[in-house]
Formats: structure tokens, C-alpha cells, sequence
């Protein structure tokens, strides 16, 4: 079986949001073929796009995964689902949890349902500083490492360490 590395950026804003992001860890390790590989520091980050809410916890996981991005984006979803949140959100609006996917190996991908590289991952820095802390890889469209991807980053919010580790339950 061949396996990839993937990153993928979890965050929440509502409720207990560390145990969401704790949860979802769990439910990442539990998928079939895949093993979490490296779980970032927890930050605590200013909403982008609507500054009127709750502010978010955020971290990136690195799995290595058999899954295909289609699959693994179907099974992120369905973990979203099992952690209470709704199929239809509006943009922007606050939510329990949400799972992207940041990376996938070297992958180029755009289609009606997956775009990887994440499509703002560059322009935000509560995806980059965490990416960060547990790899610098290239991104792959762009072919400009993480770090110097956060050098030029226009984001100019500073995500805040909360945790150094997220513990996985
Ligand atoms: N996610 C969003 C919109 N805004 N802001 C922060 N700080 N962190 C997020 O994860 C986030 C956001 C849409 O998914
Ligand atoms: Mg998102
Ligand atoms: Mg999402």
C-alpha cells in the first residue's frame, strides 16, 4: 500500500473548542489506512472574514494516509458531521469544527469538489504557523516552502500558543 502525507487544518470557534479539535484528532487516527504522524501546537486566532465572533482554536495534524484525496476529504466531512455540525454553513460562520484539507503529497487538484492546495492556505497565518511547527514542506502550486510562504504572508494577525501539544484522548 502506498501512503501519502497529508496535512490537514482543524479549528473550531464554538462550544468547548479544544475538545472539538481533541475529537477530531481521534476520529482522524481511527480512519482506515491512516496514521496521525504529528499533531501542531494549539493556537488561538483572530476569525478571518468576520471579526464579530468567537475566535478560533486552531491546529494542523499530519496523517499518512492509503486514502484517496476524494475519500479522505469524504471521511473529513463525515467527521464533521459526527461532531454536530450541519451540512450547510454559511461562509464564515462560526462552527464547532472544521476539517481541511491542506496537502496531499505533491498533489495539484481542482475540481467542483476538491481543491488542494487549499486555495488561501498561503494567506492565512492560522494555517501556516501551525503547518509550521511540524514540517516546512513546498507548497506544490506555488513551489515556495511553508516558511517563505509565511515570510510574504499578508495576514498580519498573530496566532497565539495556547497548547504546546494537542492530547490526543
Ligand atoms: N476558518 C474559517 C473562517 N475563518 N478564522 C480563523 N482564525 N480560523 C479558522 O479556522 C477559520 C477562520 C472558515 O473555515
Ligand atoms: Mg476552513
Ligand atoms: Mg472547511
Amino acid at each position: 500500500m502506498e501512503f501519502v502525507t497529508a496535512y490537514i487544518g482543524i479549528g473550531s470557534n464554538v462550544g468547548d473548542r479544544l475538545g472539538w479539535l481533541q475529537q477530531a484528532v481521534a476520529h482522524l487516527s481511527r480512519l482506515p489506512g491512516t496514521a496521525v504522524n504529528g499533531v501542531s501546537r494549539v493556537y488561538m486566532t483572530e476569525p478571518f472574514g468576520d471579526p464579530d465572533q468567537e475566535r478560533y482554536f486552531n491546529a494542523v495534524v499530519a496523517v499518512g494516509t492509503a486514502l484517496e484525496p476524494a475519500e479522505l476529504r469524504a471521511r473529513c466531512k463525515a467527521i464533521e458531521h459526527e461532531l454536530g455540525r450541519p451540512d450547510h454553513y454559511q461562509r464564515w460562520s462560526p462552527r464547532t469544527i472544521d476539517l481541511d484539507i491542506l496537502l496531499y503529497g505533491d498533489c495539484c487538484i481542482e475540481n467542483e469538489l476538491l481543491v488542494i492546495p487549499h486555495a488561501e492556505m498561503h494567506r492565512r497565518k492560522f494555517v501556516l504557523v501551525p503547518l509550521l511547527d511540524i514540517a516546512n514542506p513546498q507548497h506544490p502550486r506555488l513551489r515556495r516552502s511553508i516558511a517563505d510562504l509565511l515570510k510574504s504572508c499578508d495576514d498580519h494577525s498573530i496566532p497565539i500558543r495556547l497548547m504546546e501539544k494537542l492530547l490526543i484522548p
